[in-house]
């Protein structure tokens, strides 16, 4: 593997599952690959769960890992061509990425959607240009339109708890004061197209998701019909998608709240949200405190599925 930014570089799905089985039962077997090696970690966001997570893959793997917080003591960066920098970000980020790429053999990157230019957000350019100058394999830790690591988990936790072979995964739109990201829906929706499951996803008039992403899923604006013999809730919030309301929250209704009289409908449903989670906004605290709710163990997935992802990267060096 080269770089890991979407489901496109994981290769077959089958034997995506089959390694990250391997390195789940089997978490220090690698450390010969990762010895004398050194991870960057490089985030413009905040972070709780890929902090950690891809840290204690990185050491499973016997690597060394350095973790930069850009916002938080580093230079401010200018990432615009051409600018005439006289302003206060004293650093662009045309050298700054070859520099730290110079100290270390692959880098993971968060950087959010910046809800700045739609278009820069979905050509994905700050990813995008660590892919190209930092000249070492980059893997995203949630960029603008896409969270894989975390899609990869959620992969990996539905093959754990399905009861059968193509169980009904539901992707459910959920309230939130905040505008967030596509990303975790948009990913999301990849991965579970990338597989035979019955997917559909659920939200309200105006919170479609690209084309692109979206794929071959049903998208079911009945939330009730949607959650009918459900295996799977998969609650998130996000942003609109479409024009001319990019980045913008159209609702905040808590009928669509995750809550014990919707997971009644479903077929005994597993609850999944990828966390951060703000109570009694996206699901109700009986629900996610419920035997059903697998938030836990999906999180804990985050080291498989980075571990099962950084060991190819290292194997392409
Ligand atoms: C982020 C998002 O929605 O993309 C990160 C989720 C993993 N969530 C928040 O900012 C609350
Ligand atoms: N799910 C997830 O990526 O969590 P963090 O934002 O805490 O890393």
């Amino acid at each position: 593997m080269k770089h890991f930014t979407s489901v496109k570089d994981i290769g077959n799905i089958k034997q995506a599952l089959e390694r990250a089985k391997y390195v789940k039962e089997n978490p220090f077997a690698d450390q010969d690959l990762g010895r004398n090696k050194t991870l960057l970690m490089i985030f413009f966001n905040s972070s709780l769960r890929t902090r950690l997570s891809t840290q204690k893959a990185a050491l499973n793997l016997g690597m060394n890992v350095i973790v930069l917080d850009i916002n938080q003591g580093a230079w401010k960066l200018e990432t615009e061509r051409g600018v005439i920098m006289d302003g206060d970000k004293p650093e662009h980020i045309l050298e700054a990425i070859p520099v730290m790429g110079s100290y270390c053999d692959t880098i993971g990157v968060r950087a959010f959607a910046q809800f700045e230019s739609k278009e820069d957000d979905y050509n994905e350019v700050i990813i995008n240009q660590f892919i190209r100058y930092s000249g070492k394999p980059v893997f995203s830790m949630e960029a603008a339109t896409l969270h894989p690591l975390q899609s990869y988990a959620d992969l990996i936790t539905i093959e754990e708890f399905k009861k059968t072979e193509r169980p009904k995964v539901v992707l459910t739109w959920a309230p939130h004061p905040r505008a967030l990201p596509q990303a975790v829906p948009n990913s999301f929706a990849e991965w579970m197209n990338a597989t035979d499951y019955e997917f559909v996803i659920t939200h309200p008039e105006g919170y479609e998701l690209d084309d692109k992403f979206v794929g071959n899923a049903i998208v079911e604006y009945d939330k009730e019909k949607a959650y009918k013999d459900a295996d799977f809730i998969y609650a998130k919030n996000w942003s609109a998608y479409r024009d001319p309301n990019y980045g913008k929250i159209l609702s905040t209704d808590r009928a669509w709240t995750v809550d014990a009289q919707k997971m009644a409908l479903t077929n005994n449903a597993h609850f999944m949200h990828c966390l951060p989670v703000r109570r009694n906004m996206i699901v109700t605290d009986d629900v996610i405190e419920s035997a059903q709710s697998i938030v836990i163990q999906e999180a804990a997935n985050r080291v498989v599925s980075a571990q099962s992802v950084i060991k190819e990267l290292l194997k392409g060096i």
